[in-house]
């Protein structure tokens, strides 16, 4: 039975509640912890315990509210009060310099005050407080709109979701960085790497995509930190300068990086620079440069901004960190669009506080420009933002037994052959069952340029997948309900909806499945090509390079792609497969009738009278033609109508055959 509240019992758990808040500043703000971990989860127990029996006790700011929400569907757009800037950057002293000459020049001074920032490597966001309680929180996004992640910031132990300052302005629009720190990340993504998930390219694409799940609790796991750079906007109250207003955010409550300094000279910036450029490593986060912010929020007000980047901050960015080591081996990673991607693995070597045992060759023409071997003495290359990568080769390390790598001529993952094009620099697997792109495949081919699966989205793919369901396309069609009854939340009426819609498709035009089917350079125009021209999969089977160039807009390049897919046994296996599951594999509609125009370019001009422009159209494709919009020395034949154009006079100066309807109806017809 709910026994009544009195003004005591309130009291008690606001108390509480402070004193949690305050523990966790000690412990998430100031990484000053005055109490045990077991005493802070005793206080942490009696007050859900005190929830529990008087929920309306319950506030938004308590500290049991951090994670409480349901998943969200998706995120909803939020804009920002005042756009959200990016840096510009500065990539040596002398950039720097020039930034500091320029502010000075504008503001006409000799010697400006500036704030020195680290630069957090992590994810940007406006955090909305109003009458001093966290309501808000938003992602950078495009500057101007981001996304509502109130409910996973909210899960940040370092966040306070009260101010702690009496005075609190009515609303506040704070700014600053999620991070993760860096051995969190690596732990990261250990997990996902032992869990076949692809890790995380660098602690920022971690921090983003942790802030970026629909589930706060998945975001509440993970050890997202922050630290706030700045007021975005605020009510009532003026800072005179930058640094007042980060003192604020402090007093506040806020995690304000402490290793920030005013300075006011140039010289002391380089100092700071050199000094955190060394001592980067040092740091349990990943910093990429130095910001530089003019101190007088005068002066910055009157040095403004681009449409990009205020004009009184910059960013310094660090030099890529390099370190020597080995190459052991060459493997080769396919990629979730089949691309083949050669990786060197290396003797371990720590760069920058990273132990990096990887780093990738991009592709076999850099391999050959950098003239890499195995065995090879390599410098292997850490921006903050990228992969690790080698550089180049010390030669002079070779011992003659290095030993030169070739790409594969087949898929290492599902053996069919690689390809190619002349002018490209990727190799692709031309598989259609390569369980490396899979999931991209049945993407594809639910998609709706293609078969135009309802119901078959990102989520029930992966749990296909995940359950092994399915191992290519035509999988689909043999799904049945039992089956589908073993993905998460399906229920009768999912999986019935599923199988009808799935069901439904077995009779979409030729050229949707051609496109579905995901073949490199086959895009929707270029499908619908082949399926007038060929009109069934067995015919395009049989199409030789020459029947496939002989059309129009179709080149070597589409041409080997197809014969290449064509000639993988097991791509043939999975057409069979669909086929017998009765997926319709010719076209019923209009079909090529006759090659007739095959390889002839039209162009039409003037009002013709026994056809609409659309019927010509048709009737030169399915003869195997095609119809340009404009004339060049590679048209055929100009058809004229009446009161023709401007095409008209250039076809006569062209010499290309002019020719009225009755002599098309007759070549057509003949
Ligand atoms: C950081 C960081 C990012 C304010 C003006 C434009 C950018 N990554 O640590 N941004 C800013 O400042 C905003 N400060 C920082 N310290």
């Amino acid at each position: 039975m709910k026994s009544k509240i009195d003004s005591k019992l309130e009291e008690k758990v606001k108390k509480l509640r402070e004193l949690i808040n305050y523990h966790n500043y000690r412990y998430y703000v100031l990484d000053q912890p005055e109490i045990s971990d077991a005493e802070y989860d005793r206080l942490m127990r009696e007050l859900i315990k005190l929830e529990e029996q008087y929920p309306e006790l319950i506030t938004p700011d308590s500290p049991t509210q951090r994670i409480g929400v349901t998943p969200a569907e998706q995120f909803q757009p939020i804009s920002h009060r005042s756009k959200m800037m990016s840096l510009a950057d500065a990539f040596s002293f002398e950039e720097l310099g020039d930034f500091f000459d320029r502010i000075k020049r504008l503001l006409d001074e000799e010697e400006i005050e500036v704030v020195c920032e680290l630069k957090i490597d992590g994810s940007a966001v406006a955090l909305t407080y109003e009458n001093g309680i966290y309501v808000r929180g938003a992602t950078r996004g495009d500057g101007e709109t981001g996304e509502d992640v109130t409910a996973n910031i909210k899960t940040l132990r370092s966040l306070p979701l009260r101010l702690n300052i009496k005075d609190f302005p009515e609303e506040i629009e704070v700014r600053g960085e999620v991070y993760l720190p860096e051995d969190k990340f690596i732990e990261l993504n250990k997990e996902r790497e032992e869990s076949g998930l692809p890790a995380f390219a660098n602690p920022r694409n971690a921090a983003a995509g942790s802030l970026r799940q629909l589930d706060p609790k998945i975001t509440a796991s993970r050890p997202l930190n922050i630290f706030v750079y700045g007021v975005g906007y605020i009510s009532g109250t003026e800072f005179k300068t930058h640094w007042e207003g980060l003192q604020f955010l402090k007093k506040a409550g806020f995690k304000v990086n402490p290793y920030t300094k005013l300075v006011d000279s140039f010289e002391e910036v380089i100092d700071y620079c050199n000094e955190w450029n060394k001592k980067r490593d040092t740091l349990p986060y990943e910093i990429d440069g130095v910001v530089v912010k003019v101190n007088s929020i005068e002066k910055q007000n009157q040095l403004g901004s681009t449409s990009k980047s205020p004009r009184w901050a910059i960013a310094y960015k660090f030099a890529a960190k390099q370190e020597t080591t080995k190459i052991e081996s060459i493997v080769v990673q396919v990629g979730r669009t089949g691309a083949l991607t050669p990786v060197a693995n290396l003797v371990p070597v720590r760069i920058g506080g990273t132990t990096v045992s990887r780093a990738t060759l991009h592709n076999e023409d850099e391999i050959e420009r950098k003239d890499i071997r195995i065995g090879d003495t390599v410098i292997v290359q850490r921006a903050g933002d990228v992969i690790p990568e080698v550089v180049s080769v010390i030669k002079d390390k070779r011992m003659g037994k290095e030993k030169k790598f070739e790409m594969p001529t087949r898929c290492p993952v599902c053996g069919a052959d690689v390809y190619r094009p002349e002018d490209e620099a990727v190799s692709r697997c031309t598989g259609i069952a390569c369980p490396a792109q899979l999931r991209n495949h049945l993407l594809a081919f639910a998609s709706r340029g293609a078969m135009d699966i309802d119901g078959l989205g990102r989520a029930v793919v992966d749990a296909l997948m995940d359950l092994k369901l399915v191992s290519d396309v035509a999988d689909l069609y043999y799904l049945t309900k039992e089956d589908l009854l073993k993905v998460p939340h399906f229920k009768d009426k999912a999986a019935e909806n599923l199988l009808d819609a799935i069901g439904k498709t077995k009779n979409r035009p030729l050229a949707k499945l051609l496109f579905g089917l995901g073949i490199r350079h086959v895009g929707a125009h270029v499908a619908s090509l082949l399926a007038k021209h060929f009109s069934s999969i067995d015919k395009l089977h049989k199409a030789t390079y020459d029947d496939l160039i002989s059309i129009y807009e179709i080149g070597p390049k589409v041409a080997e792609s197809i014969l290449f897919f064509f000639k993988q046994k097991k791509n043939l296996k999975v057409l069979e497969k669909l086929k017998t599951a009765g997926v319709r594999m010719e076209e019923t509609g209009k079909t090529a009738i006759s090659q007739k125009f095959a390889g002839l370019i039209f162009v039409l001009t003037g009002t013709l009278s026994s056809f609409t422009r659309e019927e010509i159209k048709d009737k030169i494709e399915q003869a195997g033609g095609h119809v340009s919009s404009s004339i060049s020395s590679k048209t055929n034949y100009v058809l004229a109508g009446e009161y023709p154009g401007s095409k008209y006079n250039k076809a006569k100066k062209l010499g290309v055959r002019i020719l009225n309807e009755d002599e098309f109806k007759r070549m057509i017809e003949g």
